[in-house]
């Protein structure tokens, strides 16, 4: 027999009061959220016969999770980054809006203000024996017309799974850069490639995947803002071929429109490539945007970003 005290009038008034939605003053929408939540919260407790020491050891995993800085892994792993992309895409679907390049999480290992260069950018720096990757590809809009001064945002891991900034290993903005699409919206880089990222085995948000019967692992990616006046702006990835966790994603990031065809030249040889002596890979990816609608939300997400110093 559960015990169900939910629609008594206590309880009823209690929730009334704690919001502040019993009086004047305040926000209104956060009032309203601030009740749905902590009555979500009532009945859960209510339902699965929550005892105060699970509660408050969830409250020690909270502190745990903000002490870690943590926040911007356990959205995605619990699918939220995700649900959002679904909500906007449905959004979009509903207004009309088709054709441009699926969108995918942002993730929370993106750094602002990354180096500028027009046209092609090399975005490692050396320092790494990775197998060496060339991307490239075209802006166009929806209609097919490349988009000149568009700019693509890149950002990956290096082969140890780690961003630089956050993985204080590396050297200041290795594998991040910002390219400025040529007069055709051409964009070209050399890089490495990249490896799949872990959570921290030992983070709280590890330790709730743990629990749940679940890994933290990605697939090997490279993120992307790509963006232009008067588009909306693409938050997307790719995701590299052939890894074992390509339908496994801890942050269910990966969608079928994203996973381009990689071409591995085992020779290493390649008269453009100056000193290229080892297997090399390549891929080929444009990014098609969709023009901006007033009437949608805008696909920037304001969010905190960690800043280089
Ligand atoms: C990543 O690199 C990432 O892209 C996401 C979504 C979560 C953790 C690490
Ligand atoms: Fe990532």
């Amino acid at each position: 027999m559960t015990l169900s005290i939910l629609e008594n009038s206590p309880t009823k008034d209690l929730l009334s009061k704690l919001s502040g939605l019993d009086g004047p003053g305040g926000n209104e929408r956060l009032k309203h959220v601030v009740q749905r939540v902590v009555s979500d919260m009532f009945k859960t407790i209510e339902d699965f016969d929550i005892t105060p020491v699970e509660f408050w050891a969830a409250m020690s995993y909270l502190t745990e999770v903000g002490q870690r800085n943590e926040f911007g892994l356990l959205a995605p792993g619990l699918g939220i980054e995700h649900f959002f992309d679904l909500r906007i895409d449905e959004q979009e679907k509903q207004a009309g809006l088709e054709g441009g390049t699926p969108r995918t999480i942002e993730g929370p290992l993106y750094l602002a203000d990354a180096p500028m260069s027009k046209g092609e950018a090399r975005l490692d720096d050396g320092n790494e024996q990775g197998e060496v990757l060339f991307m490239e590809g075209q802006v166009r809009d929806t209609d097919g017309k490349p988009v000149a001064g568009a700019v693509v945002d890149v950002w990956h891991a290096n082969t140890l799974g780690g961003y630089s900034f956050f993985d204080p290993s590396q050297q200041p903005w290795n594998l991040r850069r910002r390219i400025e699409t040529d007069a055709e919206g051409r964009y070209r880089f050399r890089s490495i490639l990249p490896a799949g990222y872990g959570c921290p085995p030992d983070g709280p948000t590890q330790k709730l995947l743990t629990q749940l019967g679940r890994h933290g692992q990605r697939p090997a990616h490279v993120h992307f803002f790509v963006s232009a006046p008067g588009y909306r702006q693409l938050t997307t990835q790719i995701n590299i071929a052939g890894d074992k966790f390509l339908y496994d994603d801890f942050a269910f990031a990966t969608r079928d429109e994203l996973i381009p065809a990689i071409t591995r030249h085992a020779d290493g040889t390649d008269p453009k490539i100056e000193g290229l002596n080892a297997p090399y890979s390549e891929i080929k990816f444009d990014f098609t945007l969709n023009r901006e609608v007033a009437s949608l939300p805008d696909t920037v997400v304001v969010r905190e970003h960690a800043k280089a110093a």
